[in-house]
């Protein structure tokens, strides 16, 4: 065996050389890992006993993809291109062996060897899209030639991961192997082509499949305007349609050309920036520096919830999807039952829904009208509503009745867990787990640390996260945490443009424009104006008050802030332009012209200074988790990272500039934190912080 470099070896058994890559933990295409598989070729070319190459990965993974770390840098070593010429022009075949996930710059090298084998448990796919990029080594004419340009289409704007079978199937991959015998198969395999004499096939060079569809336009106009919704804001995607468009309509060599002058478009762009700090921003957000990956976990293996509601329900599906059984208590049998019902229609319901998968499902998850039936669980979520009152209660309660070594969570979405969990004897076992609305859909999980939480409670708290398919983040005591903190600033400043002379629909169509899925009112129109509004109590002090009294409670209601027509779209309102102008009127208010670059200003900017005095107070453990939540949780775009990355690229210096204009003007509210004036009297970012 020779060490090409300290990342690839070379070795030949029989008459197969094999090339060798162990570059941890994915073996992503380093400078390392290009040197070393140049350097290598050039061995296996040299190498007279070698007749066919196999070219394998050591550790969980074949090549997932390019170096992300690497991507802005000065480009060092061997360049990718050159690597793969060196593979597809070589004059022994090469077979790529393929076991976890052969992804993005991975699957490209892969696509310039002669044939490729794998396991079954691996998967392929160019996921670039997701970081806001497209395959730029050759992925988006090749793919096609293989697959076909409807498929290519598919993979390259969804990032899909594609299991081998299905590979096979399209002809990605020539042969299945045994699982964990990769080697020995990949060798016999390489043998076989020699033996038979099988040709140097190129993907470059089968066109039938691009030919095919020459001429064909549609494909291209169909496939937008299906996934118009989808890709919205996002340039990737139509980046990638571009691509496939060119590997149809274009000879490959000015495909190629095409490819790599959009990827120098986008991965120069911000777009990319933002998408590729999300990828490392959520593998941060499950690391707590105060908390090693080998704390102790408490083994859950029964959970508690308190309420079957919306919430309670959602959560519990959470659970019994990953096999962890649960038992729902309920004030009221009717209650109850109604919760079970609820959850049952949710998994009838759902895409594909199989009836032995949801009678498995509901076995697992039991009711009862009595909290003694939480003697044995290891986990109590409680989610009733939020009155400090009941669920101090409730603790008290819990406290009595848990085992000991059992964590007693809180899905409040604000409260003061501290108090919470000082009715206990064990404030050591108390944490917020605040799932967000659908709990069974929505990515996002607030895990709250109070003052007295243990490290083994988080540790487990996390874990679980993961487990059950979250994307977590931990976050400190404050009222709102972070997300609905940060909610909290935006949303006084809509309300409070709306008396200045801003409409609703002006506001959303910002927000909208800046990529939200929907802005404030259209939110508040389809949550029901009438959440926490009671009727007896209105004295028509506010808009809502207003609307809500003229049975205008939202889109239930057929109108709102908005009118809605029978196809339930949503129409400015004349209605509520009167009652607002009305309102303004009685305040004395001089309403004027609010331009969109203002209400953009004034509801983002807050938010940016509400995430730096989090910061400041230690409420969150890094700016990039604040963004993770206003992503999963909010509907922040993935295209523009989150608020705080936000603030970054925009410059912290005009934000707090910002910041000071809107504090001369309308008080104190938009006092700019104390870190935001550090940080720019310093000359840095968020992204600085330590
Ligand atoms: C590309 O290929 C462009 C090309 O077209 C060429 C253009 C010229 N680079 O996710 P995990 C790190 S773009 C650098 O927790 P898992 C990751 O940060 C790329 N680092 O493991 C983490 O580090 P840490 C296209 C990477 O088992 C550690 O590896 N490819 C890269 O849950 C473990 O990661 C992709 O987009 C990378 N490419 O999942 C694939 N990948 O331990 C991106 C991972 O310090 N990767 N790291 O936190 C993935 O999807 C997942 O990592 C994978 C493993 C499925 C492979």
């Amino acid at each position: 065996m020779t060490a090409v470099n300290d990342v690839t070896d070379y070795a030949r058994e029989g008459e197969i050389g094999v090339i060798t890559l162990n570059s941890p933990p994915v073996n992503a295409l380093s400078f390392g890992v290009r040197d070393g598989l140049a350097g290598a070729m050039a061995l296996a070319a040299a190498d007279e006993g070698a007749k066919a190459v196999v070219l394998i990965c050591e550790g969980r993974t074949f090549i997932a993809g390019a170096d992300i770390t690497e991507f802005g840098g000065a480009q060092k070593g061997a360049s990718l291109f050159d690597v793969q010429e060196a593979l597809e022009g070589s004059s022994k075949p090469v077979i790529a062996a393929i076991h976890g996930t052969a992804l993005g710059g991975g699957l490209e090298v892969a696509l310039c060897a002669h044939y490729r084998v794998a396991v079954p448990s691996a998967k392929c796919g160019l996921p670039e899209v997701a970081l806001g990029l497209l395959p730029g080594a050759g992925g988006t004419q090749r793919l096609p030639r293989i697959v076909g340009p409807q498929k290519a289409l598919e993979m390259v704007t969804s990032g899909q991961h594609v299991p081998a079978q299905q590979c096979l199937e399209m002809g990605l991959v020539d042969e299945l192997v045994e699982e964990g015998k990769l080697r020995e198969g990949a060798i016999a395999f390489a043998k076989k082509v020699v033996a038979e004499g099988r040709p140097l096939t190129k993907v470059r060079d089968s066109n039938a499949k691009v030919e095919a569809a020459r001429g064909h336009p549609e494909i291209f106009a169909d496939f937008r305007k299906a996934n118009a919704r989808k890709f919205r804001g996002f340039l990737a995607p139509e980046y990638n349609i571009r691509c496939i468009e060119a590997a149809v309509n274009q000879p490959f060599e000015e495909g190629i050309k095409t490819e790599r002058k959009l990827f120098g478009e986008l991965v120069t762009g911000p777009q990319s920036a933002a998408q590729r700090y999300t990828f490392f921003a959520e593998r941060q957000a499950w690391k707590v520096p105060d908390v090693p990956d080998d704390t102790a976990v408490i083994p859950v293996n029964m959970v508690g919830i308190i309420g079957a509601g919306t919430m309670g329900g959602g959560i519990a599906m959470n659970f019994v999807n990953v096999g962890i059984p649960v038992v729902l208590i309920e004030m009221k049998q009717e209650a109850l039952d109604r919760g079970i019902k609820v959850i049952r229609s949710n998994y009838e319901r759902s895409r594909g829904a199989k009836p032995e998968v949801t009678e498995a499902r509901m076995a697992l998850i039991s009711g009862s009208l009595e909290m003694e039936a939480l003697a044995d669980v290891d986990l109590v979520i409680e989610a009733v509503f939020e009155r400090m009152d009941v669920k101090k209660e409730i603790f008290t309660k819990l406290d009595a009745i848990c085992k000991p070594g059992a964590i007693l969570a809180t899905n409040t979405s604000g409260l003061n867990i501290d108090e919470i969990a000082s009715v206990t004897k064990r404030p050591e076992a108390v944490i917020g787990l605040h799932f967000f609305s659908p709990a069974n859909v929505m990515k996002l999980l607030e895990v709250v640390r109070a003052d007295h939480t243990s490290k083994e409670v988080i540790n487990t708290s996390m874990k679980l996260a993961k487990k059950i398919g979250k994307i977590a983040a931990l976050v400190g005591v404050c009222p709102g945490f972070v997300g609905n903190r940060i909610l909290g600033a935006r949303q006084r400043e809509a309300q409070k443009l709306v008396f200045e002379g801003a409409m609703p629909w002006d506001i959303d169509r910002v927000l909208y424009d800046f990529g939200f899925p929907m802005g404030p009112f259209a939110m508040s129109d389809l949550a029901g104006l009438d959440i926490g509004w009671v009727k007896e109590k209105s004295k028509g002090e506010t808009i809502r008050d207003v609307l809500c009294e003229m049975d205008r409670r939202g889109q239930k209601t057929g109108a709102g802030y908005y009118d809605y027509d029978e196809n339930r779209v949503a129409h400015p309102s004349p209605v509520t332009e009167k009652v607002i102008k009305d309102f303004v009127a009685k305040s004395g208010v001089n309403a004027r012209d609010i331009s969109d670059q203002e209400i953009l200003e004034r509801c983002i900017y807050p938010m940016v200074n509400e995430g730096a005095k989090i910061l400041e107070e230690g409420k969150a453990i890094r700016a990039s988790d604040i963004d993770i939540v206003w992503q999963n949780g909010y509907g922040w775009p993935a295209y523009r990272g989150g608020p705080m990355f936000y603030g970054d690229l925009v410059g912290l210096d005009m934000v707090l500039a910002k910041m000071k204009e809107f504090q001369a003007t309308m008080g104190d509210q938009f006092k700019p934190s104390a870190l935001l004036e550090k940080l720019v009297a310093e000359g840095k970012k968020f992204s600085d912080l330590k």
